[in-house]
C-alpha cells in the first residue's frame, strides 16, 4: 500500500499548529502532529522539503523501515525539529495501519492494561491564595491531580500563571516577552504554596508543580527538601533536563520524586536518567520524541528500571498528540499519569476528536486509528502568526532558563 499524497498544515486556532496529512493510494488518510512551541515552521520546512519528497511512493505499512530510513538516513541525527518531523509521519502510518486493520489504535498497541487515564490539571494563581482556589476548583471539577503553580513576589511573568480563568499559551508576540527571575526569591515562596494547598485542601490528592528549568542542582535539592513534607506527586524539570547528570545531586539529597524529559526528544537523552533511576518519571511525548514508535521504546526502557511515564500534554502539543498518547498511556504497563490542559474551543472544532475527559481521566476512543483528524477547510480560516516563547533574565540581565 503505497503513500500517494502528503500535505503539511500550518493552521492557527487560538495557537499555531503544524499537521501532516498522509494519504495513501486506497485513499485511507493518516493525521500526524508535528508542532514545535515557537519554532514551528522549521519542522514543516523540515517535513515539507526534505522527507514529503521521499514519502510518496513508499510503503506505508512499513513504519519502522520508514523511521529508521529518516532517523539514521539523515545522518544528523536528534534534536527537536527533526524527531518532530520524524514523529508527525510516524503517528499518521500508525493511524493508517490502524484504520487498514480497522482497530482503534490501543488495540494495535496490544490492547489496553487500564480502561482510563488518570490525568493532571493546571491551576495558577497571582497570590497563593488565588492558586489554593484553582486547585480546590479543579478538585471539585473531578481531578484528583493537580499542578500547582504561582506568581513569584520579586519577579515578573514568573513560569505558569495566567490571568484568572484564563487558558495559559506562553507563546505570543512577534518578539520573545523578556521575563525577570529570581531564585532566592522562588525556595522562599514555593514551599509555602505547597504549605497553603495542603493545610487547605488536604492530601487526599496529588499536588506536581513544574520548576521549568529554573534551578542548580543544590538549589534543586533544596528545593525538594523544603517540600518532602507536603509530599509531592512530582518535581518537575528542577534543572535544565540536558545535563542528566545534574539529578545524581538532587537524588543523593532529597526523596521528592523527580520528573523531566519534556524538552528531550530520544532515548538516548533519557537513558542515563532512566538506567541510573535519577528521574520516576519520564516526560517524553508522541510529538517531540520521535512518535509512537520511538516512546514505545522509551517507555519500555523506563518499565526495566521503575520508571512511569507522565508525558507532558499542552496545550501547544496539538489534540492529534494528546490522542496518540491516550492510546499509548492506556496500553504501557508503566503508565504514571498524563498532562492535560484541555484545549481551547476552537482548536478542537479543527481537531475533531473521539478522546474524552471523565472524572479526572482521560478515555481513548475506539474509531479506528488514533481517532483524531483535522478539518482542513476549518484550518483554512485560522493563518499562521508568529508567536515566541518568552525568555527569562536574572535581575542582572543574565539570560536565564525560562
Ligand atoms: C510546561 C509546558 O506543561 C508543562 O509542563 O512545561 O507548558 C511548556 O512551558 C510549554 O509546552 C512550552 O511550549
Ligand atoms: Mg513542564
Amino acid at each position: 500500500m503505497r503513500i500517494a499524497e502528503d500535505r503539511v498544515i500550518v493552521t492557527s486556532p487560538r495557537r499555531n499548529f503544524v499537521t501532516l496529512k498522509l494519504t495513501t493510494e486506497d485513499g485511507t488518510v493518516g493525521w500526524g502532529d508535528a508542532t514545535l512551541n515557537g519554532r514551528e515552521l522549521a519542522v514543516a520546512s523540515y517535513l515539507t522539503d526534505h522527507l514529503c519528497p521521499l514519502l510518496v511512493g513508499r510503503d506505508a505499512t512499513r513504519i519502522e523501515d520508514t523511521w529508521q530510513y529518516f532517523y539514521r538516513g539523515a545522518y544528523w541525527r536528534r534534536g527537536p525539529v527533526t524527531m518532530s518531523a520524524i514523529a508527525a509521519v510516524d503517528m499518521a502510518l500508525w493511524d493508517i495501519k490502524a484504520k487498514k486493520a480497522q482497530m482503534p489504535l490501543h488495540e494495535l498497541l496490544g490492547g489496553k492494561a487500564r480502561d482510563r487515564v488518570r490525568v493532571y490539571a493546571h491551576a495558577t494563581g497571582a497570590t497563593i491564595a488565588d492558586t489554593v482556589a484553582d486547585v480546590k476548583r479543579l478538585l471539585d471539577a473531578g481531578f484528583t491531580a493537580v499542578r500547582a503553580q504561582t506568581d513569584i513576589p520579586g519577579t515578573e511573568g514568573a513560569y505558569g500563571v495566567s490571568a484568572p480563568g484564563q487558558l495559559y499559551d506562553p507563546a505570543k508576540g512577534t518578539r520573545p516577552q523578556e521575563t525577570t527571575w529570581h531564585t532566592p526569591s522562588y525556595l522562599r515562596h514555593a514551599p509555602l504554596m505547597f504549605e497553603a494547598v495542603r493545610d487547605e485542601l488536604g492530601y487526599d490528592w496529588d499536588v506536581l508543580h513544574d520548576v521549568h528549568h529554573r534551578l542548580s542542582p543544590l538549589e534543586a535539592a533544596q528545593l525538594g527538601r523544603s517540600v518532602e513534607r507536603f509530599s509531592p506527586f512530582w518535581l518537575e524539570d528542577p534543572t535544565p533536563a540536558e545535563d542528566q547528570s545534574a539529578f545524581r545531586t538532587i537524588r543523593a539529597h532529597t526523596t521528592a520524586p523527580i520528573a523531566t524529559g519534556e524538552v528531550l526528544n530520544s532515548i538516548w537523552d533519557v537513558n542515563t536518567l532512566i538506567t541510573e533511576r535519577l528521574v520516576d518519571y519520564v516526560r517524553t511525548t508522541v510529538v517531540h520524541a520521535g512518535g509512537i514508535s520511538h516512546l514505545r521504546r522509551i517507555f519500555d526502557l523506563a518499565h526495566l528500571y521503575g520508571v512511569r511515564s507522565g508525558s507532558h500534554g499542552a496545550t501547544d502539543l496539538s489534540p492529534i498528540s494528546l490522542g496518540c498518547a491516550v492510546h499509548l498511556d492506556a496500553t504501557i504497563p508503566n503508565f504514571g499519569i498524563q498532562e492535560y490542559m484541555a484545549h481551547a474551543p476552537e482548536t478542537d472544532d479543527v481537531f475533531p476528536h473521539d478522546y474524552r475527559f471523565e472524572a479526572g481521566h482521560l478515555l481513548p476512543g475506539d474509531t479506528p486509528g488514533h481517532g483524531v483528524s483535522l478539518d482542513e477547510e476549518k484550518a483554512a480560516r485560522y493563518p499562521y502568526t508568529p508567536a515566541y516563547l518568552p525568555v527569562a533574565r536574572l535581575r542582572d540581565g543574565t539570560l536565564h532558563d525560562w
